[in-house]
């Protein structure tokens, strides 16, 4: 275990990154260790993948990566992933990513890429808040949560953003939190693995800017929540019509493999149909 874990380590984290920024028992470090070793397992050749992301404490893993990386402009880490594989689709692509990155000021760039689908793996870190510049309320906060700018909860209706990624047209999409590492290492492996969008949603515990305000206080706080009010995708398709309206539970799991054209194959099958006799 302490093998693979210094194997992990020594191979793909940049060494001069350490100590990372990120706050005691925050999640996007489970994220870059899922991550990580879901790469390892896809035995991607590193130096041909391309590390993507916005603005954000969740935007801040390629710079610990030892690979290219692009830290990029606050909700277009997409808009970039999307030339950097269309200038050279034989490059690897993924993006970290969080929700008010993503889905705050990057929605519109989401949901386009989710339909194009651009061969690319997004792992959404969602931590329910604009951590970075103080826990204020992002668009997964749920109703009720207090953060920064609803101290007195809030009234909006969060997304649900694998709903959104699904209903977008993402050939891939799964949700876990960091209580499933696993799973979550499993989910990203078959999106590093499949051609086209991948989506992979994660809930990461903040405890010191959302937490705190929500009594999940401490780490542990958060991985019970987790346990407690998720429900496998294959266990919530077994109950019955009646059970499954009356769930409340956050349902993690595989939620869509498809099969779709994948953008860059249908631009250089285009260009080759107009220009090449
Ligand atoms: C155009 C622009 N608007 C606002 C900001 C300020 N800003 C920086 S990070 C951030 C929120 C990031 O939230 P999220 O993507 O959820 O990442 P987290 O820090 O929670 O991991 C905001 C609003 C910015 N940098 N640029």
């Amino acid at each position: 275990m302490f093998r693979k874990a210094k194997h992990i380590r020594t191979k793909y984290l940049e060494q001069n990154m350490w100590p990372s920024i990120f706050c005691q028992a925050c999640g996007i470090g489970t994220v870059l260790n899922c991550s990580l070793r879901a790469i390892d397992k896809v035995g991607m050749d590193i130096d041909r993948t391309v590390f993507v992301s916005g603005i954000g404490c969740s935007s801040r893993l390629p710079g610990y990566i030892d690979a290219d990386g692009l830290h990029t402009t606050h909700g277009r880490a997409l808009s970039f992933a999307t030339g950097v594989k269309l200038a050279n689709p034989e490059l690897d692509v993924v993006v970290f990513t969080g929700d008010g990155d993503l889905a705050g000021i990057g929605g519109n760039h989401f949901i386009h890429a989710a339909r194009r689908n651009v061969d690319m793996t997004v792992i959404c870190i969602n931590n329910y808040n604009y951590g970075m510049t103080g826990a204020q309320a992002s668009p997964t906060t749920p109703v009720n949560g207090i953060t920064m700018t609803s101290p007195y909860g809030n009234i909006e209706s969060p997304f649900d953003l694998s709903a959104l990624a699904i209903g977008a047209g993402a050939s891939y999409v799964a949700k876990w939190a960091t209580a499933f590492p696993h799973e979550t290492i499993m989910a990203v492996k078959k999106g590093l693995e499949k051609k086209g969008f991948s989506f992979i949603e994660v809930l990461a515990p903040c405890p010191i800017g959302f937490g705190r305000k929500n009594q999940l206080k401490q780490g542990k706080d958060y991985l019970w929540w987790y346990k407690k009010n998720t429900l496998g995708k294959t266990k919530y398709d077994r109950l019955s019509e009646e059970e499954k309206a009356a769930c409340d539970k956050i349902i993690v799991g595989e939620l869509q493999n498809i099969e779709k054209p994948e953008f860059c194959a249908s631009w250089f099958d285009l260009v080759d149909r107009q220009y090449v006799k």
